[in-house]
């Protein structure tokens, strides 16, 4: 396999203007007819040599309506080539689909038996002979002829423009026309039997919108949430940045076999079933919450992503951090801000940061790649998102509007770069981002380590921060980011005062956001009557790692009195990490220290006042997270202490955690008190570590009075580890219970692949036989196999047996949908943080998936860096 580069980026010698696609939906194939007209690009270098990239099985080609003989093009490596065409022509190609046979789950596909497409980034390809490439957006119709019984619904991107039946009347035909041009990644078609949920919007500007959620007619009991969500996108892009909707129609299909979250095709999302459907039954206040976000980040594409798209796949988090961005501010206004932020920081990292310390560490704007599937990845969507946050923080809410509505006034319509991004915000702010943009090229994690000196007689102190940022592949000595470094002061009595910088004539502000651009800089702060107490990176302000040498007693009182919500939860996360690292190298005392119990008490102490922060302040670091913090690790040693910790804050609080759960138990279902019950549940896992403790009865009991699935994946969450009789009681109830919620096993299937029980292979083996599970659904394999290589216990048993069990499920996954296991092939990119026996058996088990003859792009191109 060959790797692609971005500085070979030229433009397309070819453009083309418009497609008339038809496609003939018949029992044993597709037929697809695609009439394009096609032009010289006059800002390219001339050719007169056509290629187009494709794979489906070709019929025929007619240029300018001739029939080409096969002597007059040539076919090789996915690639059409058509030489001596003239300046501009008509180009006819007839090509032959079996979507049932489509296990890739990539351009059109067969789900229980409707038909689906997924084109992003390269999958329009197999359906016809393309220039598939973002930069070439044509205007595209769509005609679907299928038989009315089977396929009552037929749907395209833009509006449909008539409808009809053949002449037999067993068989009809809808055409859409999309007004809008767009590259081939946002082409969509579903065709199926379908119930929809029908609803209107009125944009700002007064178009009436004809809303629609397409699912399998079980399930229209679950699509409330995603109109309701859709609707509240619509109403918040219009107020935070003046967008609004284009079309006459916002169509939605979910699908229950899909390979991500969503797709946003133009005026045709594709949706994963789970981020569509979601009822108090079936789903938890988490899938709720990701069903909003998904909904909103798709919606949002629209504008940044369809109107204004990316050049080239390097450029994705353009368009993909950029909307990330828009959807957790979106989230933030829908729920608690700083809760909001504390989730993605958290998720960044414990997935990014290692994601950026590992082999296949790349910028977010990477340079080269073999498979762009791999590339849709943390860096390139988490912390492209970070980056956009960055800008945000540094130009201020307004002149990040300025900057946002000058990109679309010089970029409608076109294909761009992160470039003309970076630009359009700089040049509304007449600020120079040149040295910013080395977020865009270079990969890894910066680190900062700070210091503060106190001089008492002039009443000053100053911050030293140094930066640097380790090697990534292909990539060393690196030069400074700008970053910018939220900083606050604390009194000995909590209060806060003023940033002042010696520069100031008036007192500063309480939290100041300082420049930092070189390897080592100071900044001085004057005024101070005291020494403060530095509250650092505020909110989370750049996506670094932090040091800073406070003493256990200062971070206690951060968690306790920091004005910044994010920074009290980081106080108490890097307090709990001290304790677990030092535990974990059997440091002092084998037991946690009086400072953090205490800590946690306090915390526990206050929850109500909101319990949706204390749930998280009062969860312990993730191992993953523990894991890339320490050398040569022994994962199940790591686990083990993690539980110890667990199982003493259980004993030392219990009187609380007891308290606490039934505070906030027996109450009515509100949805908005998602925290409440997120801290109840917290409750009842600490409890269920209590030697002889009535876990199982208050979790039998939560279970049987459970109102809602936060609560019933509560109890059963409590359970998951034990031997005891109650879990098997509940897990069985749980499956018959929801034999017919596809996304509810999932949920069956994660617990359990999850679990500390030593049995947990066994038991993730035997799960694949269970009908409710699927080597050929993504989701499945995602709930149980991908759960499963999350499990660091089980994963890194000691005998190898988890790499073992990894390896052969990635090398059977590959012979049917390459995307998915080169994702779960990733739980092996770890390898340089284990203790060398275990690395060993990683390596074994990678070289052995090397080796395997038929190996897709996707999963070499993952291994290969991981053995490199
Ligand atoms: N743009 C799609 C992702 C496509 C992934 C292809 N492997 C979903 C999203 O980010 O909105
Ligand atoms: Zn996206």
């Amino acid at each position: 396999p060959v790797a692609k580069y971005l500085k070979d980026y030229r433009p397309a010698p070819f453009l083309i203007d418009r497609v008339d696609l038809e496609f003939d939906i018949l029992d044993s194939h597709t037929s697809v007819r695609a009439r394009m007209v096609v032009k010289r690009n006059p800002k390219a270098d001339a050719s007169d040599t056509l290629q187009l990239d494709g794979s489906a099985e070709l019929v025929a080609v007619r240029l300018d309506g001739e029939a080409l003989a096969p002597s007059a093009w040539t076919l090789a490596d996915e690639v059409l080539t058509l030489p001596g065409v003239p300046e501009s022509f008509i180009l006819d190609i007839e090509t032959r689909l079996e979507p049932a046979a489509n296990t890739s789950l990539m351009g059109l596909y067969a789900s229980n038996g409707n038909l689906y497409t997924q084109c992003e980034p390269e999958g329009f390809r197999k359906i016809t002979y393309y220039l598939d490439r973002p930069d070439v957006m044509a205007k595209f119709s769509t005609t679907l002829i299928a038989d009315r019984q089977r396929f009552p619904v037929l749907l395209s991107n833009g509006n449909k423009v008539g409808e009809g039946l053949t002449e037999n009347r067993k068989r009809h035909w809808v055409k859409w026309v999309d007004p809008y041009r767009k590259p081939a990644y946002l082409f969509a078609v579903v065709a199926g039997k379908l119930s929809v949920l029908r609803d209107h919007y009125t944009t700002r500007g007064g178009r009436k919108v004809t809303l629609e959620i397409y699912v399998a007619p079980a399930d229209m009991d679950k699509t409330a949430h995603a109109m309701s969500s859709l609707k509240k996108s619509m109403q918040w892009d219009e107020q935070v940045f003046g967008l609004e909707y284009d079309l006459d129609t916002y169509m939605i299909v979910a699908v229950g076999d899909f390979n991500m979250g969503a797709m946003e095709n133009k005026g045709l999302n594709i949706f994963n079933t789970k981020f569509v459907l979601a009822n108090r039954e079936t789903a938890t206040d988490f899938d709720f919450e990701g069903v909003e976000a998904v909904i909103a980040h798709e919606y949002f594409h629209n504008w940044t992503g369809n109107r204004v798209t990316c050049r080239d796949w390097f450029q994705l988090s353009l368009k993909e951090g950029l909307t990330v961005f828009r959807d957790q501010e979106f989230s933030a206004d829908m729920q608690s801000r700083a809760v909001k932020r504390i989730e993605d920081a958290r998720g960044l990292r414990a997935l990014q940061f290692p994601e950026d310390a590992g082999p296949t560490a790349h910028p977010v704007r990477p340079e080269s790649y073999i498979e762009m599937n791999n590339f849709y990845t943390l860096t390139v969507y988490e912390k492209g998102a970070e980056v956009v946050r960055m800008i945000h923080t540094l130009v201020g809410a307004a002149g990040f509007r300025q900057g946002m509505d000058l990109y679309f006034r010089r970029h409608d319509g076109q294909a761009v770069t992160c470039e003309d991004f970076v630009a359009a915000m700089a040049d509304a702010n007449h600020i120079d981002l040149t040295q910013f943009k080395r977020w865009y090229s270079q990969a890894g994690t910066p680190v900062l380590d700070v210091s503060l000196d106190w001089f008492a007689e002039g009443g000053a102190a100053s911050l030293t921060v140094r930066q640097h940022c380790p090697d990534t592949p292909g990539q060393t000595d690196k030069l400074p980011f700008h970053i910018p470094l939220a900083v606050g002061l604390l009194a000995a009595d909590g209060s806060e005062l003023p940033v002042t910088l010696a520069s100031d004539d008036a007192p500063g502000p309480l939290t100041r956001v300082l420049s930092v651009t070189e390897a080592e800089q100071t900044f001085t702060f004057v005024g101070l009557n005291e020494k403060p107490l530095p509250s650092l990176l505020r909110n989370f302000s750049a996506p670094v790692r932090l040091n800073y040498a406070y003493r256990d007693e200062e971070l206690a009182f951060l968690c306790a009195h920091d004005s910044d919500a994010f920074n009290r939860w980081e106080a108490g996360q890097t307090l709990a990490t001290r304790e677990l690292l030092r535990l974990y190298r059997g440091e002092g005392e084998a037991t946690l220290s009086a400072c953090l119990i205490d800590a946690f008490a306090q915390l526990l102490d206050h929850a109500d006042s909101d319990p949706a922060f204390a749930a998280l302040a009062l969860t312990l670091p993730a191992e993953v997270e523990l894991l890339e913090l320490q050398d040569h690790a022994d994962p199940a040693r790591l686990c083990q202490v993690r539980e110890q910790a667990r199982a003493e804050l259980a004993q030392a609080l219990a009187e609380r955690w007891d308290a606490a759960w039934r505070r906030h138990s027996g109450l009515a279902f509100r949805h908005e008190d998602a925290g409440r019950r997120a801290l109840k549940n917290l409750a009842l896992s600490y409890l269920a570590l209590l030697p002889g403790g009535d876990a199982g009865a208050l979790a039998s009991q939560q279970y049987q009075q459970a109102d809602n699935m936060t609560d019933r994946m509560g109890a059963l969450a409590a359970l998951a580890d034990s031997h005891s009789h109650a879990r098997d009681t509940l897990f069985a109830d749980f499956a018959q219970r929801f034999a017919d919620e596809a996304l509810v096993m999932d949920k069956w299937f994660t617990l359990q692949a999850g679990s500390r029980r030593q049995d947990v292979l066994r038991t993730v083996t035997a799960l694949m036989e269970h009908p409710a599970f699927a080597l050929t659904n993504p989701n499945k394999v995602r709930a149980l196999i991908g759960a499963f290589g999350r499990n660091l216990a089980a994963f890194h048993a000691a005998d190898g047996s988890g790499y073992r069990f990894m390896a052969d499920q990635v090398l059977a996954i590959d012979a049917i949908n390459p995307q998915v296991a080169s994702r779960l092939v990733s739980c092996f990119n770890r390898r340089s943080r284990v203790e060398p026996a275990r690395a060993e058996l990683m390596r074994v088990e990678l070289a052995r998936v090397l080796a395997h003859d038929g190996l897709s792009r996707d999963v070499y191109e993952i291994v290969s860096k991981n053995l490199n």
